[in-house]
């Protein structure tokens, strides 16, 4: 696939209307399921007045039933009566992986494609974080989910098809300027899913999160996974060490922050 178009880069001074958001960076948060993303693009959010995140839509797929929550509001009639398709996909993914990959997937571009707030427009290096991205999507989860014949053929060449298709559509929009991965043993994920005590996720075997671990690494560690689009082979990757504790560790966070910012100056 062809390399989106380039946004503009390092213009000084106020933006004019036509370059609005045009220094513009996104960034994605990649990591293992209870790497500590969350936790993560919650410090950012929280370290810089410049900086904007958008969380991965997991509200949407299960059906959370509050009220008072936006995401809730933000539901279609038809998914307030709907099911949790995360534990749908958990409790029986051949019959729920394709079902499950196509909502991620979609609910994420239309999240991503939201216009950024107008406080943005002011900032000086203006960035927004991506809790994953359309790329694991498609090589991390729904490629494993193949692996494991939980898509058949038929619905891995679908899902690829529209993939590809969906990504051309709306890839100058929401491609990516760089790649942040939060690096976890699998072990070490395990042990804060169960703390995090998310229940549709508590019967996941830790060969899965070896498989989603490999892939992880196969694509932002060793950089030897085959991607359908150009750019991403090119694309700055900043690994960082989540092993150890950081969410009760300021001096941590603030060693992690200063990474951050460097990176993000280099781009
Ligand atoms: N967590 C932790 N220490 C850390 C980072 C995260 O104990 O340094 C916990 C966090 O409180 C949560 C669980 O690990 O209970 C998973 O974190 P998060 O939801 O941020 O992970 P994600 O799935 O978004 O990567
Ligand atoms: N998930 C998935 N497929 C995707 C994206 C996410 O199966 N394309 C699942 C993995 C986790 C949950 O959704 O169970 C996301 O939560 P986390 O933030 O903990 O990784
Ligand atoms: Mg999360």
């Amino acid at each position: 696939m062809a390399t989106p178009p380039k946004r503009l880069r390092g213009s000084t001074g106020s933006p004019t209307p036509e370059r609005r958001f045009c220094r513009l960076k996104k960034v994605s948060i990649e990591g293992n399921i209870a790497a500590g993303k969350s936790t993560f693009v919650r410090l950012l959010q929280r370290s810089s007045e410049d900086w904007e995140v958008i969380p991965e839509p997991i509200g949407k797929w299960c059906n959370v039933q509050n009220d008072s929550d936006d995401v809730y509001q933000d539901l279609s009639s038809s998914q307030k009566s709907g099911g949790n398709l995360l534990q749908m996909l958990y409790d029986k993914p051949s019959r729920w992986s394709y079902t499950f990959q196509s909502y991620a997937c979609l609910s994420r571009v239309r999240a991503q494609l939201q216009p950024p707030p107008a406080k943005l427009e002011e900032a000086e290096s203006p960035v927004q974080f991506y809790e994953r991205s359309v790329y694991s999507d498609r090589y991390v989860f729904a490629s494993s989910l193949y692996e494991n014949g939980n898509l058949t053929e038929t619905e891995w060449s679908v899902y690829q098809d529209w993939h590809t298709w969906l990504l051309n559509q709306f890839e100058a929009d929401i491609a990516l300027d760089a790649i942040i991965y939060l690096r976890a043993s699998p072990q070490r994920c395990m042990q804060r899913l169960l703390h995090r005590g998310r229940e549709e996720e508590q019967g996941l075997p830790l060969e899965y999160l070896e498989q989603l671990h490999f892939r992880h690494e196969s694509w932002l560690h060793h950089k030897n996974l085959r991607l359908d689009f150009d750019y991403l082979s090119d694309l700055p990757v900043l690994v960082l060490d989540v092993e150890d504790d950081f969410q009760n560790d300021c001096i941590k966070q603030e060693a992690i922050i200063d990474k951050v910012r460097e990176f993000l100056s280099t781009l």
